[in-house]
């Protein structure tokens, strides 16, 4: 028998997200805790996890000792890949001056794997292959990302493959993305990070399984996140059969409401709502094109609601001399 324990972008950093209400990093130091004492408890050979193990590609040095020092505290070795957050600029030949590289070399039980042809094998009877596709500008591309590669793809006994994509199962209102529906891959089982929210476990008619259980932490105070809660994946891998899979929820993660700030979110929106309007008074006639130009802008303000020329002049004035003063 074979087990593994899986959980989604954890994003180490220093600094609280805006909306946090408590201390992100303790936080997430506890998780990771909880994570490791699951691991034992449960009996399982190896933690994976699918990339954004830094929410920057470089932290602080203290941060980065911080965590090291928390990863050595795992009884079992950690195998993740390089998330878009891990990296600079999507470009994936920056890993090697990243924390993610640091992190690696300091802590004797994590391995970092950026090509899905280079698979791991774990476990005893039966043996198990993971392979993981890490973030690059291929992603998502023609559904690219989700499928081991090479001698990899052939292998006889379970694969699971690991990628930091954009997989969903439904259709989202931006468009790089492939759907859990159209997925083409050799893998038997595919875990997936990136999107934060995750789709829970997702049992395909052909057979495949796909999970994102959703992040290990919560940076926004969207409505999805308030909600959700923080969860790992326990696979068990019988010697006969197929994997059975469970979620578990994390004790040590408050309430969504507990951690997470509404008021600066309706702030958002409020502010987005006005900016909005704005937009409009300021689109051409046709609503073609957005005015760049602070007269234009201006002028065209006040056609539409019809204000004094004399004002319009005066404005145009003190916007000309505002400008002097900045450039002085
Ligand atoms: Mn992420």
């Amino acid at each position: 028998m074979t087990k593994i324990l899986y959980f989604g972008d954890p994003h180490i950093r220093g600094t609280r997200p805006r909306n946090r209400l408590d201390d992100y990093k303790e936080a997430l130091k506890a998780k990771f805790r909880e994570v490791f004492a699951l691991a034992k408890y449960k009996g399982v050979d190896a933690i994976i996890q699918p990339g954004d193990t830094f929410h920057t590609p470089e932290v602080s040095t203290g941060v980065l000792l911080e965590f090291a020092e928390l990863l050595e505290e795992s009884p079992v070795p950690i195998y993740t890949t390089a998330g878009n957050h891990d990296i600079y600029g999507y470009n994936l030949d920056t890993y090697n001056r990243t924390s993610l590289k640091v992190l690696e070399k300091l802590v004797p039980q994590l391995t970092v794997i950026n090509a899905p042809d280079k698979p791991v094998r774990l476990g005893t009877s039966p043996q198990v292959q993971i392979t993981f596709t890490p973030y690059s500008g291929e992603m998502d591309k023609d559904g690219y990302g989700y499928s081991p590669e090479g001698l990899a793809a052939t292998w006889n006994g379970l694969k699971i493959h690991v990628a930091h994509g954009m997989l969903l199962d439904h259709e989202p209102p931006f468009d790089k993305f492939t759907l859990v529906q159209n997925v083409e891959t050799a893998a038997d089982l595919i875990l997936t990070g990136h999107d934060h929210i995750g789709y829970g476990i997702y049992e395909r008619r052909d057979g495949k399984t796909f999970c994102n259980p959703g992040s290990l932490s919560r940076m926004d105070a969207s409505q999805s996140e308030l909600e959700r809660k923080i969860q790992v994946l326990l696979i068990d891998v019988p010697a006969e059969g197929k994997p059975q899979l469970e979620l578990l929820p994390l004790q040590s993660a408050k309430p969504g409401h507990e951690v997470l700030d509404r008021s600066s979110i309706e702030a958002e929106n409020k502010r987005a709502y006005a900016m909005e309007q704005f937009a409009a008074l300021i689109q051409s006639e046709n609503g073609d094109k957005v005015l760049v130009d602070i007269e234009s802008i201006v002028k065209a303000v006040a056609e539409t609601e019809n204000i004094n020329p004399a004002v319009v002049k005066k404005a145009l004035e003190k916007i000309a001399a505002a400008r002097e003063e900045v450039r002085g």
